[in-house]
């Protein structure tokens, strides 16, 4: 059977419930992935003073062929692109900054040390999104950056994420689609710290320095990334959930959640709702801690098909915006992307082929068996055979065949590498 008549018939499954698959498949075509350019390089960046990674985050692998300079990173994100269905964004840090052998200190960057990036995106069809890079640099050396006792420290990060909000601006205004400028810290205390508020209060001073430079909201949308804890501020973190939840609500920013950076059984899938009815709109890292903030390859699992039914069934695809952040170094990183990137689609189709408003009305009833009966059901109704007849329409690999064409390009491109 075809894959446009095993389409048929699951969608007759699909609309015995009321469901439009035909529907399903078209909203799914608008739903942007903001994808990470760092998983092609191990969070190396391109700066030429490079610094070790640092900030308490840790990329463990050394399988061959990473990408070791602006264009091989473009081509490798090219390949992993054409493997995955629908129009996507490009997530980049500072360190991915183009400076021509010259020596720019991040707080220096500007617009022009993306030019290279921004003529891709536009002959690709993608927007980009932005980040600040507070870590892998000497003055972040000691694990402290915006909350740092050290005023002129403090001082250097508070003008790199001023700079880096204006390049988002740009992103946004040459790509006519906001870029998502998100910062994240590292800041914390390997041991119990005697003082937890001073840190928060310079750090709050330092957003608030950073944010009182206007940036065009139409361009650029500003977000802030919590964390529970790093390799070496494993007792402290200073920009924590409540710190960030709080700034943000009051402040009219995005809180961002990263699925990694929370205790191991506290879900964002729960927490999207209640976040939702507090702030317009909230970003996402989806990751996959395992036993800790890992940052593995984003897998089909239950909390990825929760976090979708969390947007799709709120009816919030234009308030949630989606990144992954994940690196694995032990795998063909060009099929890390593809794998994780296909998976959150995969996800948000899943959610959509799930009769919704049916389960919340039985929930209101008070009617928990039927709801647990249908939601069981559901996980083996034939997504499949929807998910690979819009892989086809889509002009991409259906199922596992992407594989050959990873494979093909390891032979052809990264084992020649050095
Ligand atoms: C670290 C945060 C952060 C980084 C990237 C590279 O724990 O998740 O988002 O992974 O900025
Ligand atoms: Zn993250």
């Amino acid at each position: 059977m075809s894959i446009k008549e095993n389409y048929e018939i699951a969608k007759q499954a699909y609309e015995k419930w009321g469901i439009n698959v035909d529907e399903a498949v078209e909203r799914l075509k608008n739903v942007p992935i903001s994808i990470h350019c760092w998983q092609g390089d191990d969070i190396g960046g391109f700066e030429v003073n490079k610094s070790e990674l640092s900030g308490g985050i840790d990329v463990t692998g050394n399988y061959p062929g990473k990408a070791t300079t602006p264009e091989e990173l473009r081509s490798d994100l090219e390949k992993a692109l054409s493997l995955i269905p629908g129009k996507h964004r490009v997530n980049l840090h500072a360190i991915y900054a183009e400076t021509n052998e010259e020596v720019v200190e991040r707080d220096q960057l500007e617009p022009k040390h993306f030019e290279n990036w921004v003529k891709w995106a536009k002959e690709n069809g993608l927007g980009l999104d932005y980040n600040p890079t507070l870590f892998s640099h000497p003055k972040a050396a000691d694990g402290l950056t915006l909350s740092h006792p050290n005023e002129e420290i403090r001082e250097f990060w508070i003008n790199h994420c001023i700079g880096s909000r204006k390049i988002g601006e740009h992103f946004g205004r040459e790509l006519g689609t906001p870029s998502l400028t998100n910062i994240w810290i590292p800041d914390g205390y390997k041991d119990i710290p005697s003082d937890r508020l001073t840190p928060r209060q310079r750090l709050k001073d330092s957003l608030d320095k950073i944010f009182a430079v206007e940036v065009d909201e139409k361009y650029n949308l500003d977000a802030v990334e919590s964390k529970v804890f790093g390799i070496g501020s494993e007792s402290y973190v200073v920009g924590s959930h409540e710190f960030y939840l709080g700034y943000s609500l009051k402040n009219n920013k995005l809180c961002l959640l990263d699925t990694g950076h929370y205790h191991p059984t506290e879900t964002v899938s729960n927490k999207i709702s209640s976040m939702l009815l507090y702030s317009d709109k909230l970003a996402l890292h989806v990751s996959r801690p395992v036993r800790w903030d890992s940052d593995h390859v984003v897998i089909l699992d239950d909390e990825l098909k929760e976090i979708a039914l969390e947007i799709v069934r709120n009816d919030a695809l234009n308030r949630v915006i989606i990144g992954l952040d994940f690196f694995d170094a032990s795998i063909n990183r060009v099929a890390a992307w593809t794998i994780g990137t296909r998976n959150m689609i995969k996800a948000l189709l899943y959610a959509m082929l799930v009769p919704n408003d049916h389960l919340k009305q039985l929930q209101e009833k008070g009617n928990f068996t039927e709801r647990l009966a249908l939601i069981e059901e559901f996980k083996t109704y034939p997504f499949g055979a929807v998910w690979d007849y819009y892989c086809e329409k889509m002009g991409v690999p259906v199922k596992e065949s992407w594989l050959e064409e990873v494979k093909a390009y390891e032979i052809e491109v990264l084992s020649k590498r050095l």
